[in-house]
């Protein structure tokens, strides 16, 4: 049987020295998770967009979309996004995981894994614009992916969490500055997921944007 609070109490990871992860399995149950998948995978203006790597340019392993507040602009990977207005679903479940987390959001990078060859690469979310310690809430919707940690120096041990439809993945505090995160590749996966990373830019772009390997 689930716990009665399994909705508003997390499994709390801590990621030493000073970042943690809160994970809840369940935030949106599994036909609220359905729902909201279908109506994203049609609502959204997904875009393959073509990202430098090794000074190269290259297309993006996914489809991504970008929305939020007026000004929240994002740069990474060479990438310059501005945001596109709040339709009314990704309002909803932004107000749902700023209730959860207590955080402030005001942007959301949206990932569409078309199947499990589609990925994302090593690297952390640590844009100047996102802070020194920045929060990203990421809500899984669809197929269930692995999602990896690895430190940044030296062969520390990874972890990993399974990331089922309408989880909610929080990192916060040093995670972005002393460890990398990936969502490999998973051949066996035909279904398709989406990653709602909701975050909160609180100063202009700055030139410095990170880059991602893949
Ligand atoms: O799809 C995921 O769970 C990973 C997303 C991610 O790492 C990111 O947007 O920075």
């Amino acid at each position: 049987m689930k716990h009665p609070d399994s909705k508003t109490a997390p499994r709390i990871v801590p990621l030493s020295p000073n970042g943690q992860v809160r994970y809840w399995a369940d935030l949106l149950d599994k036909e609220a998770a359905a729902k909201a998948f279908a109506a994203l995978q049609t609502g959204l203006d997904w875009r393959q967009l073509p990202v430098r790597m090794f000074g190269r340019s290259i297309p993006q392993p996914r489809l991504t979309a970008y929305y939020g507040d007026p000004g929240s602009d994002y740069r990474y990977s060479g990438l310059s996004l501005a945001p596109q207005a709040w339709p009314r679903t990704l309002a909803a479940l932004r107000d749902l995981v700023a209730a959860a987390t207590g955080a402030r959001l005001n942007c959301v990078l949206c990932n569409l894994y078309r199947d499990g060859r589609d990925y994302m690469g090593w690297h952390a979310d640590n844009e100047a614009e996102l802070g020194p310690e920045p929060l990203i809430a990421s809500l899984s919707l669809g197929a269930t992916r692995r999602f990896v940690f690895k430190p940044r120096a030296g062969d520390g041990e990874r972890r990993s969490f399974e990331l089922t439809s309408g989880s909610l993945l929080e990192m916060s505090g040093e995670v972005q500055r002393h460890w990398l995160h990936q969502l490999p590749r998973a051949l066996r996966v035909l279904q398709p997921r989406i990653n709602l990373t909701f975050r909160y830019i609180d100063s202009p772009p700055g030139s410095n944007g990170c880059s991602e390997s893949g």
